[in-house]
């Protein structure tokens, strides 16, 4: 079986392949990546891995590519994925993110593979943007009041999954994943950040303050390992043209992950605002209903929380340690 990762060298996509290599030796794995991409998480696979350089926003390589592998399953996770990059640069995050799903699907549809490729899209909680305390565990169903550039890039890509299947009949498979976190995520993203200055500050490079956002808000959190054993799952049990939550059904505010994660450490650590971290409108709540995805498949996480957040931290603290 022949399965492309796109994003291969990101946090999802590095740990999907992992997965894929350990549980199902039966395939034949390829990923898209860029020239220039970083090669931090996939240094451990480079020689297990078929690489192809293809910019998602470039249709001639996304083409080719797609022409010489005919891959039989595609896990599309290539993204501009961080929140706050997106109003920054808006039509730098709609344009990767949705040219970048045009470009696929038609690569797909054009070499005739649109009736046997099965295509995963990694869609987002942050589709649901603003939500009401009486929406919440959140359905699929719920109605998508997007906050950021992001949100609405990733509603597109969601509504192109369904658009596609209905007028080609593309496999698109659309997973609306909460957050998720563990080893290997960017270093920009909340539990990322507080656990590498909390390394930073136990080696005494940095002074004891912790710089902070919007403390108030609440996420859903899955382990990355957790969610990417679902995206297979789901390219194996669901329907093409659905949309599946994908999350743990608890939600921590952040000011508890971070109460969490200063007590992992034995250093007084003061707790500033940053107005730099703060968002022009952030989501307030995202805590997902995962019940359509987990009958249909029998998924649900394994990992605890607070297991994920010490793998987290530990990540971080060798990684900081290999530097000094
Ligand atoms: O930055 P790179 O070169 O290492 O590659 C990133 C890739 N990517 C692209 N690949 C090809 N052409 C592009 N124009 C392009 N722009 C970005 O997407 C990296 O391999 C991946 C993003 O990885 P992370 O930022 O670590 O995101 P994460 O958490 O793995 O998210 C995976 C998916 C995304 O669609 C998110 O929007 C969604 O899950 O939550
Ligand atoms: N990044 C960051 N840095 N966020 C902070 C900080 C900080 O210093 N302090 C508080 N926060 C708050 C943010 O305001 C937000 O409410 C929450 O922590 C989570 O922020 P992120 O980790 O940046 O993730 P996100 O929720 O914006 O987006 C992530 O999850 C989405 C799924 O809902 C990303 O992984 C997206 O790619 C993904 O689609």
């Amino acid at each position: 079986m022949r399965v492309l990762i796109t994003g291969i060298t990101g946090f999802a996509g590095s740990h999907l392949a992992d997965y894929i290599l350990k549980n199902h030796p039966e395939a034949e794995i390829f990923g898209f990546k860029r020239w220039r991409s970083r090669d931090e998480n996939i240094i451990h696979i480079l020689d297990k891995v078929e690489f192809h350089d293809a910019d998602i926003k470039d249709f001639t390589a996304v083409n080719r590519f797609i022409g010489e592998i005919k891959p039989e399953k595609i896990f599309h996770l290539a993204a501009q994925s961080f929140v706050p990059a997106s109003w920054k640069s808006p039509m730098e995050t709609l344009d990767t993110n949705i040219a970048g799903q045009v470009n696929l699907f038609e690569a797909v549809r054009q070499h005739g593979l649109a009736d046997k490729t099965v295509i995963q899209i990694a869609c987002s909680s942050e589709e649901y943007g603003l939500v009401h305390e009486d929406e919440v565990p959140i359905k699929e169903t719920n109605p998508l009041r997007p906050l950021s550039p992001y949100a609405v890039s990733k509603i597109t890509q969601d509504f192109l999954g369904y658009q596609y299947h209905e007028s080609y009949g593309i496999k698109a498979i659309r997973t609306r994943t909460f957050n998720h976190t563990g080893p290997r995520r960017g270093e920009v993203f909340v539990i990322s950040t507080f656990s590498k200055q909390i390394a930073l500050i136990e080696n005494d490079l940095i002074d004891p303050v912790m710089k902070v956002g919007n403390l108030d808000a609440q996420r859903d959190f899955t382990d990355v390992r957790d969610v990417v054993r679902a995206y297979w799952i789901a390219t194996e049990k669901c329907t093409p043209g659905e949309v599946y939550n994908i999350a743990s059904g608890t939600a921590h505010t952040i000011q508890s992950v971070l109460d969490k994660l200063l007590a992992m450490s034995n250093k007084e650590i003061k707790v500033v605002q940053d107005p730099e971290r703060m968002r022009p409108s952030d989501v307030q709540i995202l805590l997902g209903d995962a019940s359509k995805f987990s009958k249909q498949t029998g998924w649900k996480p394994e990992i605890s929380f607070d297991q994920t957040l010490e793998d987290t931290l530990n990540y971080w603290r060798k990684k900081i340690a290999a530097i000094i």
